[in-house]
This record gives C-alpha cells, structure tokens and sequence, in this order.
C-alpha cells in the first residue's frame, strides 16, 4: 500500500515494513514525506494488528537526511516550521507504542541517522553509512542527534561524530553497540522481519510495557523506576495473556496469547 508517492507500507504476521522509495535522492526526507509519515505513525499507534514496525529503504539509500534543496534558502520562520514538524514526528516515531526496527540499507545520514536511532533497534547491512555531516553544512543536527546519539553510545564519541561529520562503517557501529545485528544487503529485510516476528509473537501487553518501562526508566530516578517495574509485573500478573503463558509452560504447550 502507497502511504505516500515516497513510502510504501507491506504487511505480514502482524508485521508492518514501511520501506521509504526515494532512490534517486538517496530517501532524503522531502516535507511531505514527513507530514505522510507523521499521519501514518498516528493511524498505526492505534492499528493492533500492527505488533512491530521495520523501516526501511531502497537502493543506496535509508535516508540521506533532509531533503538540502528543499530546504536551502528559506527564510527562518519556515525552517523553523519544519524544525517543528520533524520534531513531533521523530517524537511519534520514537515513542510508538508498538517496537520499531529499522533496516538501514545503505546512507543513513543526519535526519536518517536520527530517525535510526528513534528506533528500538537498528539492524544493518554491510553497505550501510552512519553520519551526522550538519557540521559539513555550517549547521549542526536538530532531530535528536546530539542527545539520542549520546545516551545510546556515550558523549564522547557523539561530540567526535558531530564535530566531525564523519561517516561511520557498520562494523564500528555495531561495535559501538548501536546495532542489534550486522548482515549482508539481501539478509537485511528478511533478518529486521526475522527479528519483528519473534517480536510480534510474544504477548502483545507484555512487549508494549517492556518498550516503555525501558524508556521511562531512563527518564526516571533509579528507585522510582523500579516500583515502576514491580507495579507494571504486578499488573501483568493479572492478565490473561500470562495466565495462558504459564499454564502453556507447564502443560508443555505453544502460549496462544490475545493481547488482553
Ligand atoms: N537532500 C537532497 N538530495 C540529496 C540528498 C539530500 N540530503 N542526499 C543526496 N541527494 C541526491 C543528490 O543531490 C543526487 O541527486 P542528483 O542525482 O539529482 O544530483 C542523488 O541524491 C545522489 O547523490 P550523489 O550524486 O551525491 O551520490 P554520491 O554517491 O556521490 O554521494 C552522499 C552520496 C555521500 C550521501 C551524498 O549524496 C551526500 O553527502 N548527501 C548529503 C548528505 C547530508 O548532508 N545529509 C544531511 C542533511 S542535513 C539534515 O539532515 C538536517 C539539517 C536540515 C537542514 C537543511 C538546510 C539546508
């Protein structure tokens, strides 16, 4: 299904893979792919058919950033609207109830880069680029780069790559720890599905409250966050889903799980 002329949704298992197909620019983000994008996540936030997002890209390109042309030379006042505007989508996207993965296929620059690192997992592939070039621009990143960069791997390497512009291989991201698995250009899709399926067959309850008990955790004092814990287990406890996961243990059984 087209979401938009440049973002192609396919879906299966409970599924979603929303692969962005702007080769010719290498998937820059134009404005309207993020206005699109931004009503997809809200239309998908509420779908429970969708139990996992991949998102992807094509060719040598996941994205290559913000779309330069469209934005150079603009006054203020209009690239701050569009500060605005990818702000609350890159928001939306990093706190999408359901988990998000995504498939980095090729440049995964600036606005791509920070739209990775929205996600709960990155997997790449071998030809995949890492970067944050605004310095290149006199410009510096403003979708979250400098502060999701630096909680997911440390400050001192983030101020190296946004001080720098320098573009990082896969092999030293996964180093770094940003990558849940490093593979080859054709395993890529069938690996970040692999990964979205094992997701997606879990309990549905039990995996959006584990997303967000890690995130909030990171916002919160240590000990709040731990009665936090205890209080979302205790609540699950009391769910179906986990009555039917331990009875399905014990009789040596697949859980069949409903999501309540
Ligand atoms: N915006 C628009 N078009 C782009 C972009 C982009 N970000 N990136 C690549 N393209 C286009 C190229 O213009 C080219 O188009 P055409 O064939 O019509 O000339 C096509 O994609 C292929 O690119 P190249 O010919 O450059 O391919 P190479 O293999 O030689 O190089 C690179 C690939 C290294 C990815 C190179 O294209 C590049 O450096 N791109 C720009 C990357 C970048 O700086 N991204 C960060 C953008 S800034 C940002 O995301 C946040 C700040 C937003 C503010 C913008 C203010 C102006």
């Amino acid at each position: 299904m087209k979401v938009h002329e440049n973002l192609v949704e396919t879906r299966q298992d409970g599924v979603a893979v929303l692969r962005i197909d702007r080769e010719s620019a290498l998937g820059a983000l134009s404005r309207g792919m993020v206005e699109a994008l931004g009503e997809y996540l809200a239309r998908l936030r509420s779908d429970d058919e969708v139990r996992v997002l991949v998102l992807t890209g094509t060719g040598r390109g996941f994205i290559a950033g913000a779309d330069i042309n469209e934005y150079s030379g603009v006054g203020r006042t209009a690239f701050d609207d569009y500060q605005k505007l990818s702000r609350g989508v890159f928001d939306q996207l990093a706190a999408l109830p359901q988990p998000t993965i995504a498939a980095v296929n090729g440049y995964a620059l600036g606005g791509g880069f920070e739209v990775a690192l929205c996600c709960d997992f990155i997997v790449a592939s071998t030809a995949a680029r890492f970067g944050l070039p605004e310095v290149s621009l006199g410009l510096l990143p403003g979708g979250g780069g400098t502060v999701r960069l630096a909680r997911a791997v440390g400050a001192r390497v983030t101020k190296e790559l946004v001080l720098t512009g320098r573009r990082v291989k896969p092999d030293e991201a996964h180093r770094l720890g940003l990558l849940t698995a490093l593979v080859e250009p054709d395993e890529l899709v069938p690996r970040a599905v692999e990964l979205a399926t094992t997701i997606a067959g879990q309990a549905p309850l039990a995996v959006r409250e584990g997303k967000r008990l890690v995130d909030d955790g990171l916002e919160t004092g240590l000990a709040a966050a731990l009665t936090r814990e205890q209080q979302v287990l205790s609540w699950l406890y009391t769910t179906d889903d986990a009555r039917e996961g331990v009875a399905a243990f014990l009789e040596k059984r697949s859980a069949v799980f409903r999501g309540h």
